[in-house]
């Protein structure tokens, strides 16, 4: 206990350290450039050895990190509630562990800070279209909830100057733009050093500064997660920007994997399994067609469905959580496709025949079975 002690004063230590000389480049680990610490949390009053579950039971709010500005997965509205896929992944994880998908405090995060807001304990879990990396796995302290979406890097360009048919070789000499502190500045510059593309790569802070500099001519092309691109060129169509086919999205195959879904502090089972099995109650519902609607219905015909949502032979109170909490999350907040559909339709995100299909619809959505 002395040595974890000690270890988290050297983090603090080192965190003063970076804070007050060093440029996040000083601390670069191989594939982020976000994080300067891998040390227990040395915050948010949590003991050592303690749960983060125990945490936030005794606090009675959830703190989840977010973007808040990434169109669709989470949004920081005028009135400060924050919308979107994350978001209500966020909601789900409340209603499950306290029963009210409304004790949230949300954390707006940019991508470079969102790994020392985990480490320090300032949020209790990250749902900020994070991509599961070795590295974040490994020397950045993290681990990984089950992918709640399966995505992939693209780039956005000009019609005058691109087509859906372009690739990273013809990229040769632009200006391209994206946010500091993800895979996406690792992927691009590796991919165009492959393609044999010499570019300039200027990364700011947030991909919404990423936009504004491609809007106003600055960069030729941004680039970023498929779904980002999508969002933000759906929101530029909405708003009477430019028209549907002034900006294309290329190449059609992702030049990377970036499987997103919850991050948490690594070594922490008994979180890990609340946040792991939150997610797959909202899949296992969805692959039963259960609703905020039916659920009840279904728990009496279905006997995976009574043990998951509270009824007989239920294994949530094993985890440390009430009987009824995936049922919580159902009524609350919904299932997969329902909280999927709700946030991505709108802007021309859809699970048919993408990868965030159900696994028995070809596509990668899976749980384990409730038993
Ligand atoms: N998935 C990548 C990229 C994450 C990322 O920053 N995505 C952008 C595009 S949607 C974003 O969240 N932008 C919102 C912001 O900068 O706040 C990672 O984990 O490094």
């Amino acid at each position: 206990m002395k040595f974890q002690r000690f270890a988290a004063m050297l983090a603090v230590l080192a965190l003063i350290a970076a804070a007050c000389g060093g440029t996040a480049d000083d601390t670069t680990p191989p594939d982020d450039s976000s994080v300067t610490t891998t040390a227990a949390p040395v915050d948010a009053g949590q003991t050592d050895g303690e749960s983060t579950l125990d945490v936030v039971k005794n606090r009675g709010t959830l703190r989840c990190g977010v973007s808040g500005s990434a169109v669709a997965f989470s949004e920081t509205q005028p009135d400060g509630s924050v919308t979107g896929f994350d978001a209500d992944f966020c909601r789900a994880l409340a209603a499950a562990v306290l029963g009210d998908a409304n004790a949230i405090e949300f954390r707006a995060l940019t991508a470079q800070e969102r790994f020392d807001a985990l480490s320090s304990g300032e949020i209790d879990v990250l749902m900020r279209n994070t991509t599961w990396t070795q590295s974040r796995d490994t020397e950045v302290g993290m681990d990984f909830a089950p992918t709640t979406y399966y995505d992939g890097q693209q780039l956005m360009g000009r019609s005058e100057q691109f087509s859906a048919s372009s690739t990273l070789a013809d990229v040769d000499g632009a200006i391209l733009c994206t946010n500091a502190g993800t895979t996406t500045e690792k992927n691009i510059t590796e991919g165009a050093q492959v393609a044999g593309a010499t570019i300039q790569l200027e990364t700011v802070e947030t991909f919404p500064e990423a936009m504004e500099k491609f809007k106003a001519g600055t960069c030729d092309l941004v680039t970023t997660d498929g779904s980002g691109l999508v969002g933000n060129k759906a929101t530029a169509v909405r708003d009477g920007e430019i028209t549907e086919d002034e900006w294309v999205i290329f190449p059609t195959a992702p030049i990377s994997k970036e499987p997103l879904g919850p991050v948490y502090r690594q070594n922490d089972s008994t979180w890990a399994d609340v946040v792991n099995w939150t997610v797959y109650a909202t899949i296992i519902a969805d692959e039963k067609g259960i609703t905020q609607a039916n659920v009840e219905e279904m728990m009496e015909v279905d006997p995976e469905a009574a043990r998951l949502f509270g009824g007989e032979g239920e294994l949530q109170t094993a985890m440390g959580l009430d009987a009824e909490a995936f049922l919580n999350v159902i009524k609350q907040v919904g299932s997969y496709t329902d909280i999927y559909n709700r946030n991505l339709n709108p802007v021309g995100l859809f699970r048919e025949g993408s990868f965030n299909a159900p696994f028995n619809q070809g596509g990668l959505i899976y749980a384990p079975p409730a038993r």
